[in-house]
């Protein structure tokens, strides 16, 4: 018995295999063992895929959108290892066993196989052991619960709906298997590259290794070296990034499960108006449907859903409508009818359709890993494109039915290479999102469509928005969607968001204010809460939390332009829209600490610190540099902590020293109401800083074609000098009035000014609260108004040059 453990033993560990010979390729190298080859190639200087396949290649075709790229690299045949080196990365394979070590240009170890154990197979699970460094940080993984830094966890990525989640629970509804290791001022990526059921270890019950592993298919994974923001370059590159969202979807969407009948949804758009609220979406849960069947209505409670949209247009409001896959296998319903007739449902492997329960009764699912089954929804969808709907929230695509047991044996058509659930259940739900972006697109003619899904894999950003599922109304919930948010974004997904409020349970008012200023600095803002909850709209909670709402929902509509740049920094190279403090700070081991780990920036300068809802006093880390409190302008040295205190309607918020925030001081009601004034707003500091002010019409695709408004903004402090260069592309602005506004100056050193009147004035971002006024007492003592300076001038696309 011993021997043949023994025996066993030996086997597996020699699985990982022992060097017969390798070739050197146009992109890397190729390896010969006794099972397996290792295909080594590079995609470009800082991302290199270790391929580890035998005869039948078992790839996952979806996350990808790169090939392999030509660089120099030279290899070395020694006794004992192959070297490949390169401008930024070289890589040593040692050759009995197989084992990778990844080095960076200093010869420093950025990662390397773990010598004793290295890459194993048991049965079809293959797992890659990592030596865990010294202190060795993880961060990343996408939607997973649990802390910033992962180190000392597992997690396992299977999709799955998981109603009103344990605030640890694993896995959710989105898998996304790229992390991030950080330690002794190094860090680099991987990415697996597998759609199987996969599993993380960071050393997680033990102190020797890290690792990850896969039920089945190839041991297929890319690593990327560089720094944390580089890396999330190279995966955004690697696994594509998101297209600018229509304007629209980034301001205040009202959901509700579920708003009916159409009188309802009037009446809740209009109570914005009323109310002065901005928002420019109201989203139609599953009560619009005929008994649940996607693509109907409801003919009583919705007897006129064109007249309702256009009605809801009138008003400035856009719909949302919800998506789930399920096709009611009902005859006489044409989505059930045409789906069989085109052969779009997913199947047994004897041939006969998978039926699953979900909410209209029993159903067939559309496989959406087949072409034909897209442009088949394509088809379907214009029951919605054509009377005006552009956006489509993709719901219950793990795939979830009654009894959560998705059998393994479906079978899916992978663009017909064949797959079963094993493979293609993390995939469904990418591809569902993947069908209603091509299909609204093609049928809404050039207008952007607003795609937003629940379950998704690497590559989802090319798509859709996510958020993060069914949340209970509690502040636990509430500060670990911020986590959440904030890994989507290290994970290549930049809109991302929860449900504001809470969906599951009854949050109180203070929660609710807390949550509404929170989500305001989350890529998506959407307030959601579930069926039989308590009114959960900015008014539900009495007037103060009324008033909170209404100022900082108005404060993101005034911060449109700062976003819409992070939006466009984000589909450009993939930098998140709101960032983990281990992005810019890597090496601040404060930054990950239980107290701070929730704080992040959001876009390039403003710090965010979340706050429970009933703490008065906010414990707050400020990374190095020279900060300024948002509503108070006083000024902070960084690299501290300090505990402040918070009223209510206070969320802590920071920005840095020599920043540059664009800001529409007259946005009212909804994104399309941004006024003709574009303040820029500038913070005293020493540093230099630029940014872009970017503007197109929002809407359309145009901007590919050279339709935007777009300038780079220079701040230069030590030369005194703003320089807003020449305006470039065909778009013309609606702006007409700049207003510089200055903070942190100093009166005698503006004398010099020669650009028009500059007044020193009290600026407030947001309305003082009636009832609560800090702007009457303690606020504006603090407020180092005598600082804050104004002027007006025409906007005109010429260079402009400001000196003082
Ligand atoms: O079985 O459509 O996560 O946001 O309101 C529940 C009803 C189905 C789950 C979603 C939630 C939505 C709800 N849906």
């Amino acid at each position: 018995m011993l021997d043949i453990a023994k025996s066993e033993r030996n086997k597996r560990i020699s699985e990982g295999g022992v060097f017969k010979s390798y070739l050197t390729t146009e992109y890397g190298v190729e390896i010969e063992t006794e099972s397996f080859q290792y295909k080594i190639s590079f995609y470009n200087e800082h991302t290199i895929r270790v391929h580890q396949t035998s005869h039948s290649q078992d790839c996952n075709p979806y996350s990808v959108v790169q090939s392999p790229k030509k660089i120099s690299f030279q290899v070395e045949d020694n006794d004992n290892s192959l070297v490949i080196t390169s401008e930024s990365l070289d890589v040593v394979i040692d050759k009995s066993p197989i084992l990778f070590t990844f080095l960076n240009k200093d010869g420093k170890i950025l990662n390397q196989d773990e010598p004793g154990l290295g890459i194993q197979t048991q049965g079809e699970q293959k797992t890659i052991y990592k030596k865990l460094q010294s202190n060795e940080r993880f961060v990343g993984l996408g939607e997973k619960t649990g802390p910033l830094d992962r180190s000392g966890n597992g997690y396992q990525n299977w999709n799955t709906d998981h109603f009103a989640y344990d605030i640890e629970a694993d896995p959710l509804y989105a898998s996304i298997p790229f992390y991030i290791g950080i330690h002794n001022g190094l860090s680099y990526g991987v990415f697996l590259d597998n759609s199987y059921k996969s599993h993380f270890n960071f050393g997680a019950s033990n102190n020797r290794f890290s690792s990850f592993s896969v039920d089945s298919g190839d041991m297929d994974y890319y690593f990327f070296n560089g720094s944390v923001s580089e890396i999330i370059q190279s995966y955004t590159w690697l696994t594509g990034r998101m297209s600018l969202p229509p304007m629209w979807s980034i301001g205040y969407q009202q959901c509700r499960y579920s708003y009916y009948p159409d009188t309802e949804v009037l009446d809740v758009a209009k109570k914005f108006r009323d109310k002065d609220i901005p928002a420019d979406v109201i989203v139609l849960d599953i009560h619009y449907m005929d008994e649940y069947k996607i693509f109907s209505w409801d003919k009583e409670r919705f007897p006129n859903p064109d007249q309702m949209v256009d009605l809801l247009k009138e008003m400035g409001f856009e719909v949302v409508v919800i998506c789930d896959p399920g096709i009611k296998t009902e005859g006489k319903y044409l989505p059930y009818d045409s789906g069989k007739k085109e052969d779009v449902f997913l199947k047994y492997p004897d041939g006969k359709y998978y039926e699953g329960e979900v909410w209209p009764g029993w159903c067939h699912f559309p496989d959406f890993t087949k072409e034909e089954t897209r442009s088949w929804w394509k088809d379907m969808m214009k029951s919605y494109t054509d009377i005006g709907i552009k956006g489509f929230w993709n719901d219950m695509n793990e795939i979830a039915t009654w009894g959560q047991m998705l059998p393994e044996n479906i079978e899916f058509d992978f663009e017909g290479e064949g797959a079963t659930t094993r493979k293609g259940r993390n995939i469904y739900g990418m591809q569902m999102a993947r069908s209603a972006y091509e299909g609204a697109s093609k049928n809404l003619d050039g207008k952007r469509p607003f795609i937003l899904t629940r379950a998704g894999f690497a590559g989802v950003q090319r798509y859709s928005a996510l958020w993060t599922g069914d949340n209970v109304a509690n502040d636990e919930h509430m500060l670990l969607g911020v986590r959440m948010v904030n890994s989507l974004g290290l994970s290549g997904v930049p809109f991302s968001g929860y449900d504001v409020g809470g969906f599951a349970g009854n949050g109180q008012s203070n929660l609710f204010a807390r949550w509404i200023q929170i989500g305001a600095f989350s890529p998506f803002f959407r307030g959601h809460s579930m069926i039989n909850s308590h009114d959960s709209e900015p008014w539900s909670y009495g007037e103060e939390v009324e008033e909170i709402s209404k100022n900082y929902i108005r404060l993101r509509y005034k911060l449109l332009p700062y976003i819409y740049h992070a939006f466009v920094q984000a589909s450009e190279s993939g930098t998140p829209v709101t960032r983990s403090l281990c992005i810019d700070y890597t090496t601040d081991d404060k930054i990950y600490a239980a107290d701070f780990e929730n704080q992040y920036l959001f876009g390039d300068n403003i710090l965010v610190a979340p706050l429970a809802s009933d703490q008065r006093y906010g414990k707050v880390y400020l990374p190095e540099g020279e900060w300024y409190e948002f509503f108070t302008d006083e000024q902070l040295a960084g690299g501290q902590e300090m505990i402040r205190e918070y009223a209510l309607e206070h969320l802590p918020l920071f920005i840095k020293a020599s920043s540059i925030i664009p800001v529409y001081g007259d946005a009212t009601q909804n994104s399309k109401n941004v006024g003709e004034c574009l303040e820029l707003h500038f913070y005293a500091g020493t540093d230099h800083s630029s940014t872009e002010y970017y503007e197109d019409d929002g809407v359309s695709y145009e901007s590919s074609n050279g339709v935007f408004h777009r300038r780079l903004i220079e701040f230069a402090p030590s030369q005194k000098e703003i320089k807003i260069k020449e305006a470039s592309g065909n778009y013309n602005s609606k702006i007409k009035k700049l207003k510089l506004v200055l903070h942190g100056f100093d009166q005698n050193e503006l004398n010099n000014w020669k650009h028009g009147s500059i007044e020193r004035k009290c600026y407030s971002y947001v309305q003082p609260i009636s009832n609560f006024d800090p702007f009457e007492k303690d606020h504006r003592d603090n407020l180092k108004s005598e600082n804050v300076f104004s002027t007006e001038i025409a906007y005109t696309n010429e260079e402009m040059v400001f000196n003082w």
